[in-house]
């Protein structure tokens, strides 16, 4: 083998390891407020970076299209595996490259072009794969969606109902991207029961609560459920799907060969780690640190309302989301989220439903704990974490001294210390 087998990165390609540590520097200067970002143990880039990334292995375990597959098969079948005793569920398929793939999959197996889904409102929390026109869901089949309530902010319930009444979806999903609270899943279950709708739940945002116990499992409810692997669940990025064993075979067939081509053995062997992981009290420990933490930081918010004139949406949280409608303080989403990056606090914005300001950006700010838990967060630090927001969201803004503080915080908690 040539010396380019056996290089370091750094002497190899100085350019893109120069990169990768700029990219390590940012992440250790910044307070990671992204809802949907996590950061993975190191034996997870450990099993992301391992021979596992050479191997083919086009089909399931058992049943491959190369040959040499006997060991990406018991990979295959941990993960399989664990994810189904983590879940509860029936089959699980660990192969989707991200949870929209996951989603199409789904839609694949269930669906004809043409049918009609029934999905969250992107603009309302949801996700626009469930039903937007702007995806392969609406290019495919006729997609309508249900909203958040004026009143209160929460989910409409009976609106979903009567819009299945009135178009009989083939498929409802439920799941959300930008919702900070929990959602009754056996009242959607009732709406698909009254209208033969298969039920699909997303759980992309809150597969690492789900796991630790803390939030409602769709898994015995849902026909079928999809989630993503990066987020609370804190492994590598990527896609799965839980379903009922009498739809494995159709899922299964959907996502391989129906919508993608060789799975990706090192990120679904990074999967059964994080799916190992997530059954221990450290995680479970972690998840809680996540909840309480965005507890702390919504009561910090919101009793910060009449000095930043930001609201918490729904008045808190009962996951790891904290969302601020920032449009009474006269700013966008956009503008706000200027004042956080000048801290270096990390968080993105979103449309809220019924937004004073229209269009893609919009008055909302996502925050999410997750991150942060993982990197040592505790509530005070949460409580911290909030007063910055506030002050850089109010009459004093982004200034060297909040700066300073939001610097302090950060190096307060060192982050991937073993590496260089
Ligand atoms: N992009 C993800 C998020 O940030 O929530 C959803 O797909």
């Amino acid at each position: 083998m040539s010396s380019d087998f056996t290089a370091p990165l750094g002497e190899l390609d100085p350019e893109l390891a120069g990169l990768i540590d700029a990219e390590l520097d940012r992440q250790r200067h910044c307070l990671d407020c992204i809802a949907s970002e996590n950061f993975v143990p190191a034996a997870l880039m450990q099993v992301h970076g391992s021979v596992l990334t050479n191997k083919y292995a086009d089909g399931y375990p058992g049943r491959r299209d190369y040959d040499g597959c006997e060991v990406i098969d018991e990979v295959e079948r941990l993960a399989i595996a664990r994810a189904k005793a983590l879940f509860g569920a029936e089959h699980a398929n660990v192969q989707p490259y991200s949870g929209s793939n996951a989603n199409f999959a789904v839609l694949r197996a269930l669906c004809e072009p043409g049918d009609t889904v029934l999905g969250w409102d992107f603009t309302h929390g949801g996700h626009p794969t469930h039903y937007d026109a702007d995806t392969l869901t609406g290019r495919f089949y006729d997609g309508i969606a249900y909203h958040v309530r004026r009143s209160d902010r929460l989910v409409d319930v009976d609106e979903a109902a009567e819009l299945a009444s009135r178009h009989h979806p083939k498929v409802i999903f439920v799941g959300w991207s930008c919702y900070p609270r929990t959602v009754d899943y056996a009242a959607f279950r009732e709406i698909a029961d009254r209208v033969g709708a298969y039920l699909v739940a997303d759980m992309a945002h809150v597969a690492g609560i789900v796991a630790a116990k803390a939030h409602p499992n769709p898994v015995p409810l849902a026909d079928v459920c999809t989630f993503t692997t990066h987020k609370t669940l804190g492994g590598s990025r990527g896609g799965a799907i839980l379903c009922r064993a009498g739809l494995a075979e159709r899922i299964d067939a959907a996502v391989y060969p129906g919508s993608q081509g060789g799975p990706l053995p090192h990120v679904f062997g990074a999967h059964a780690l994080a799916f190992h992981l997530a059954k221990r009290p450290e995680f479970a420990e972690r998840i809680a640190q996540t909840l309480s933490g965005a507890r702390t930081l919504a009561r910090v918010l919101a009793e910060a309302e009449v000095a930043t004139r930001c609201q918490v949406v729904t008045g808190g949280t009962e996951n790891h989301q904290v969302i601020l409608d920032v449009s009474p303080s006269g700013m966008d989403g956009a503008a706000a989220l200027e004042r956080l990056e000048a801290i270096a606090i990390n968080a993105n914005a979103m449309p809220l439903a019924y937004d004073a300001v229209p269009g893609p950006i919009g008055s909302g700010i996502r925050l999410g704990t997750a991150a942060l838990a993982t990197r040592g967060f505790d509530d005070d630090a949460f409580a911290e974490l909030g007063g910055l927001i506030a002050a850089a969201l109010g009459r004093e803004g982004p200034s060297e001294a909040v700066q300073g503080q939001a610097a302090q915080l950060a190096a307060s908690f060192p982050l991937y210390s073993a590496l260089a």
